[in-house]
């Protein structure tokens, strides 16, 4: 017999459904450049298996929120609650339908929820296997793929032989076809891709490891197991690939005012100290001559104070300020610069003091 749904819960789940729904919609967003009838056959599966997935968890919190676990009479006891997680689990469904029409889910596929609920729960307790994969046909097992589930690449058991990913897996979209991770290519990702060598290899597995850092393509783990170097490194006598050094070339990469810095497969260029003119390294000692300001004292160029010699900053009322590399001249405390004179600081309230000052000094 069919029980009649309490519809009396609904206005008070609608308004947090929405919320929950705008953000599945949102989720389940096609976030790729697939067809659209191919995007929709993944949805379909995408969108079944979340409202499983809903439907369960709304279960279990009902369960968990009126009863510590354990009572087997919850069942009978808790009808209201059944009908509760129905409106939730039909609303749930109804508005799937609007995330992405046409929905493969529709009012005929509320009334096989209820079926399985009702009469097929026992005999078919996962309700995603028996509803999305045998019943409305929008999942595949796992491993599968396309109309009819057809087994992926590399069998369903490890698809992709466990290097990649199959096209389509577990919905009834996609061909099955292998998407291989970086280290991997090939129709069944068992091949190494560029820069990979295969440390592991035998009917079912396939295991492929980042090259020497040195090497371009290689053999083994080593960098002499190489078969070309990278850019930046070079053969030796021993047929190993080894770090260019760059900065022993006779002329230098770098510009002027720099100096070159030599790396693991490469190299830098890098600024001179501000009181050099060219360089060997970092910091003044590394100057190849000093730039004007500065003299080479101790194996360094230094600042030079330019203040100590009688011929700068010869105004009145002036004073020197040593600056790297040059100096100031500045009018001293209380005097301001006035069309290029040094003149006295007057403050509002000395006006009359000053100026009686001036008027004695004159008269
Ligand atoms: C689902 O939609 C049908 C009409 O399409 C409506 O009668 C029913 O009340 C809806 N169910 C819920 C839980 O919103
Ligand atoms: C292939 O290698 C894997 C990983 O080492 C191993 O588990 C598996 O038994 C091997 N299979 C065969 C056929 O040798
Ligand atoms: C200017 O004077 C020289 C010599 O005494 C010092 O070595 C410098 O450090 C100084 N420069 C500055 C900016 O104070
Ligand atoms: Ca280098």
């Amino acid at each position: 017999m069919r029980r009649p749904l309490s519809s009396g819960l609904a206005p008070l789940l609608l308004p947090s459904l929405y919320l929950v729904l705008l953000g599945t919609c949102l989720l389940l967003l096609p976030p790729s450049a697939l067809g659209a009838s191919e995007q929709r056959l993944r949805q379909a599966c995408a969108t079944c298996r979340g409202i499983i997935e809903r439907f369960d968890q709304g279960l279990a919190d009902t369960a968990k929120k009126n009863f510590g676990g354990g009572n087997t009479a919850w069942e009978e006891k808790t009808l209201s609650k059944y009908e509760t997680s129905f409106l939730f689990l039909f609303f749930l469904i109804n508005v799937s339908s609007w995330c992405f029409p046409p929905s493969p889910i529709s009012k005929e596929h509320e009334e096989h929820i209820e079926k399985w609920w009702f009469k097929l729960k026992k005999k078919h307790p996962d309700l995603f296997k028996w509803l999305c994969i045998e019943t409305i046909e929008v999942c595949c097992p796992a491993g599968t793929y396309g109309t009819d589930c057809l087994a992926c690449r590399g069998g369903s058991e490890r698809p992709c032989h466990g290097n990649g990913l199959c096209e389509g897996d577990g919905t009834r979209g996609g061909d099955g076809a292998c998407r291989c991770n970086r280290e991997y290519s090939g129709e069944f990702c068992l091949d190494c891709s560029y820069g990979y060598y295969s440390s592991l290899r035998n009917d079912t597995h396939s295991v492929c490891t980042a090259c020497h850092n040195a090497c371009k393509t290689c053999t083994g783990a080593s960098n002499t197991e190489c078969e070309e170097c990278k850019e930046g490194w070079i053969e030796n006598n021993e047929e190993a690939c080894v770090d260019m050094d760059e900065c022993a070339e006779e002329v230098s990469p770098c510009k002027d005012d720099q100096y070159c810095l030599n790396t693991d497969g490469s190299f830098s260029c890098k600024a001179c100290d501000d009181s050099c003119v060219g360089c060997t390294g970092e910091g003044p000692d590394k100057c190849k001559s000093c730039m004007s300001g500065y003299t080479m004292e101790d194996e360094k160029c230094t600042d030079v104070n330019e203040c100590n010699s009688a011929e700068v900053c010869t105004r009145e009322n002036e004073d020197c300020i040593n600056t790297s590399g040059s100096y100031k001249c500045v009018c001293s405390e209380n005097f301001e610069n006035k069309d290029g004179t040094c003149v006295q600081i007057v403050k509002a309230g000395e006006w009359l003091f000053a100026f009686k000052t001036i008027l004695r000094q004159k008269y």
